[in-house]
């Protein structure tokens, strides 16, 4: 096989790597090779970029990096907004052998410097609007890093970029060598440090970009989701690239306002989302408009990740604008969807089925698996799963067992393979004897007019046994009261089992969230 290509096995449909393989080849230089030299590759409000245009400035980046000294496998800390600078820093230094470490760009300073000491990352790049943040973190780590802020216009670094060369052969690596980390937020603990490796990316283009969303170079890819979560880059990034298709970038806040702006301006085909930006957007068009059918014309498909999306917010997206969301599972360990729905085959309330190439069982406490219809802990098995977590053996060891990743998830699968998600594992609770499962109690509170959001927890009763309680935040113009708190109770008593009801209903103005949109159900659980 030809260095950095790879070929796709008719027998089995497996991903086969060349032997040598640096993977920014295939992304970004293949691209000049197959004539999209002029195509465009990524648009944002201040203009766009073409794929000759990136591909020079992957050259001129992976170059500086290495004059300042940053060496073979040496890992390079991202925190950087979303822009083409991401793309450059990114693919630059996986072209010069070296590991870029994308992370959380609203963090504070004592995050920061966890990652940086925990990463041994020889260099921290940096937008300017982190600045203040960064410093501090540099300041306070252990061994301080090299630092560049990567402002355009006439800053140092953009000097450096204009005064080197355009050239840049690929660094020699293959498919099973490390290429990037992502840091994994989880609900609880330290972040965690996901190794993944070259060909992480090429198998979630192929097994889920194209063959689940059937992604062509025709698309445009608009997401809400940063580029900093596994989600985002493989959404705006990975996914347009690998199918020489064109990104819409923002670095502003996503809400309704800027995702319909955005959606009309760049026309995108594809829009990714997470639940409760849909359940916003839904309120603000529901305030606005008529149902309109073709309220977002150029759009073929949504997606939905992160968290799971209430049955009640796929019928009023599909009622309001006649698009489907696409639910799906991903995780930062497998890098990106693993389960999940098709415009084809789906099923609302649930994740859908295994994306072709990934296996999913759902086992019980001794690894055993569970009939049909029986919950369970969530395991899965594929081609893009995390090596390991950075200097971690014990985490590393919960995780990944052998060839399978343990997701941390509750699951169910019916008769027919689709996979409903019941909480996480640590969010479970029994009542009575009998689980519940707070996404289901939570999914049924979320149909009541009032509700915006919900978070159940286990909570102790008079006789210290454990009861399901509800977290509840009202929309807007909506009054907390005692008649209002019973009403909740009971429209959850006449839509399930009893067992399952809140016994309590406290209204608060925001529930606690992990900065990529989670609930801390934790959190709440230690309130009072
Ligand atoms: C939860 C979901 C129900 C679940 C992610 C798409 O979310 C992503 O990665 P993270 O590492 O979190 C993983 C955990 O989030 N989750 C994600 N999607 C769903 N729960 N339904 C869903 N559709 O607990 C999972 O273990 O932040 C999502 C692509 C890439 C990703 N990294």
């Amino acid at each position: 096989m030809q260095a950095n290509t790879v070929a796709i096995d008719p027998t089995d449909s497996s991903i086969q790597f060349a032997p040598r393989f640096n993977v920014a080849v295939p992304f970004i230089d293949r691209h000049l090779a197959e004539g999209r030299a002029q195509k465009i590759v990524i648009r944002t409000v201040n203009g766009d970029m073409t794929y000759g245009q990136l591909a020079e400035q992957v050259n001129r980046c992976g170059n500086v990096l290495r004059s300042m000294g940053v060496g073979t496998g040496h890992r390079m800390l991202m925190i950087v907004k979303d822009c083409p600078e991401f793309f450059f820093l990114f693919w630059g230094a996986i072209k010069a052998g070296i590991v870029p470490v994308p992370v959380n760009t609203l963090l504070r300073a004592a995050d920061y410097q966890y990652m940086i000491d925990d990463s041994e990352c020889t260099l921290v790049a940096y937008s300017a609007e982190y600045a203040q943040t960064v410093e501090p973190a540099l300041a306070g780590a252990e061994r301080t890093p090299q630092s560049v802020c990567v402002a355009g216009g006439d800053s140092p670094y953009a000097a450096l970029i204009r005064s080197t060369s355009a050239e840049l052969e690929p660094a020699p690596a293959s498919a099973e060598d490390a290429c990037f980390w992502l840091y994994s937020s989880g609900s609880t603990g330290r972040p965690k440090g996901a190794v993944h490796r070259q060909r992480d990316m090429v198998v979630t283009c192929v097994q889920y970009a194209q063959a689940v969303l059937g992604m062509t170079e025709e698309d445009v890819c608009f997401s809400a989701a940063k580029l900093f979560f596994a989600y985002g880059l493989g959404n705006a990034m990975t996914f347009p690239l690998w199918c020489g298709a064109t990104a819409v970038l923002s670095d502003q806040r996503p809400s309704p306002e800027m995702t319909f702006e955005l959606i009309e301006r760049f026309r995108p085909t594809l829009y990714f989302g997470v639940p409760t930006l849909y359940a916003a957007q839904l309120l603000a068009l529901e305030q606005e408009k008529e149902q309109d059918p073709h309220a977002f014309p150029s759009l073929r498909a949504c997606v939905s990740a992160g968290e799971a999306l209430p049955a009640e917010v796929f019928r009023r997206w599909k009622a309001y604008t006649g698009l489907t969301i696409l639910d799906g599972i991903g995780s930062t360990e497998m890098l990106h969807i693993f389960i999940s729905n098709r415009s084809d085959d789906y099923k609302p309330g649930t994740s859908g089925r295994p994306v072709p190439g990934y296996e999913a069982k759902i086992v019980d406490e001794s690894g055993q698996p569970v009939a049909v219809g029986e919950m369970g802990r969530l395991l899965i098995r594929g081609q893009s799963g995390a090596a390991c977590y950075w200097n971690n053996p014990e985490k590393t060891a919960q995780t990944m067992l052998g060839d399978w990743i343990n997701t941390g998830d509750t699951y169910v699968q019916d008769e027919a393979g689709y996979f409903t998600y019941c909480g996480r594992a640590d969010d479970m609770l029994k009542v009575s004897g009998q689980w519940v499962s707070p996404a289901e109690v939570e999914g049924i509170l979320f149909e009541h007019p009032a509700v915006l959001e919900a978070a159940i927890v286990g909570w102790e009763d008079d006789n210290r046994l454990l009861k399901p309680k509800a977290f509840v935040v009202l929309k807007a113009g909506q009054a907390a009261s005692v008649e209002l708190a019973q009403e909740l109770s009971l429209f959850v008593k006449e839509r399930t089992l009893p067992h399952k009801y809140p016994r309590w209903v406290e209204f608060v103005s925001e529930l606690p969230k992990t900065a990529t949109g989670k609930i801390q159900r934790y959190k709440l659980r230690t309130l009072e």
